[in-house]
Formats: C-alpha cells, structure tokens, sequence
C-alpha cells in the first residue's frame, strides 16, 4: 500500500491517474496549496522541499512527476504504459517527459505569451499523432495534465491547439482519468491561481 500525497489539480494529478491505471493501493493524503500551516506533519520529514506529488513506497518517499510515474510503469508492466524493450521509443518517452517538466510545466508562471508559444511547441511536436509515442504511455498522462490545468487560461481553441486539443479529448475517454477527476474534484480544488 503506497501513501500518495497530492494536491487535486495540481502535478500530483498525474501520478493520481496513473496509480488508478494500473490500479495499485493507496492511501491518499491530501495538501492545501494555499495553507501549507495545514501539513501533515511528517510530510516535510517525507519530502523537504513540500512539493506534490510525493509516493511514499514502504517508508521510502519518491518524488517527481516522472520518476513516479516509470516507478509505476515498471512496477505494473500489464498496464503498458511504456514500450519496454524497444530502446528509441523508451528514449522518445523520456524526451517527452524531460520536455514536460522543465519546458512546459514552468511555462505558464512565465506570462501567457511565452504558455501559448510552448503549447504551440507541444502541439506541433505531438501532430496529429493519437499518442506522444506509438501507443499511450505515462508521457501521454504527464502532457494532459498540464494541458487540463492550463488549457481555460491559454484559450486552448481547437484552432490554436488541434493536436493538443484531439489529444485531451482522447485522454477523458479513458476510464482512469474519469475517475481520477471525479475523485479529485470532490475532494476540491486548493490552487493558487
Ligand atoms: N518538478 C516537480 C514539480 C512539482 C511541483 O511543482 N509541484 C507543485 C504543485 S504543481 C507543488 O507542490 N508546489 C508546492 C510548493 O512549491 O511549495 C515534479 O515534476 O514533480
């Protein structure tokens, strides 16, 4: 049983959607992004830095989006969600991911010009492909829930982002994902804005 400290919404989101996935068992521990007094206490002793998502795994904290999610994907190899074995395409999901989170997830914090040009970016580098790479894969669940968050205030109309949005559309089909926003929207939004 993993502990898996989140914030609804937030980065966690898509380890929240991968752990239902593959479907392991967990105990989620919610954090208040806008009242951090509110912490449980051994969450800084678990993570230092106070960031979600956490995925504490027998005692042992892990943190990062994608280091979380190829823990998940390794761990639970029948939900293939990642192309062991064939070496350029484990690579092209690591780029992917690599690209998520140091280009497009500081992004927005950036002003909406600069979102909107790395969006147009991730957009044109998904084309009109179904997935990121071959078949669905973790980089598919880390380039939604980005896409998810920001997508209202970037104005994401299907004329700007068509790639983007066909992408996000196919990811709400999935069962998984449903869920998660079900579960994460009852549980409420603690954000800064
Ligand atoms: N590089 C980290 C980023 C995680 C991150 O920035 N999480 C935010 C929520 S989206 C957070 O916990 N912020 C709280 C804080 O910075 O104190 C990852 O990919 O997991």
């Amino acid at each position: 049983m993993y502990t898996f400290y989140h914030a609804p919404g937030s980065s966690s989101m898509a380890v929240h959607i991968a752990l239902h996935e593959v479907g392991a068992p967990f105990e989620g521990r919610v954090i208040s992004l806008l009242d951090r007094d509110r912490d449980p206490p051994e969450f800084r002793t678990m993570n230092p830095e106070g960031k979600v998502p956490t995925l504490v795994i027998d005692g042992r904290p892990l943190t990062e989006v994608a280091a979380i999610l190829y823990y998940l994907a390794r761990t639970y190899p029948g939900a293939s969600l990642f192309p062991f074995g064939d070496i350029e395409a484990e690579a092209q999901v690591i780029s992917w991911m690599s690209f998520i989170a140091s280009t497009v997830h500081p992004a927005r914090r950036q002003g909406l010009d600069h979102a909107q040009a790395v969006y147009r970016l991730a957009d044109q580098r998904l084309g009109p492909n179904t997935w990121a790479v071959g078949d669905y894969s973790i980089a598919d669940i880390h380039l939604f829930r980005l896409f998810w968050r920001f997508r209202g205030s970037l104005g994401a109309d299907p004329t700007v982002f068509p790639n983007l949005c066909a992408h996000y559309d196919r990811m709400m089909e999935r069962l998984a994902v449903r869920k998660t926003c079900e579960v994460e929207a009852a549980l409420g939004y603690n954000l800064p804005a």
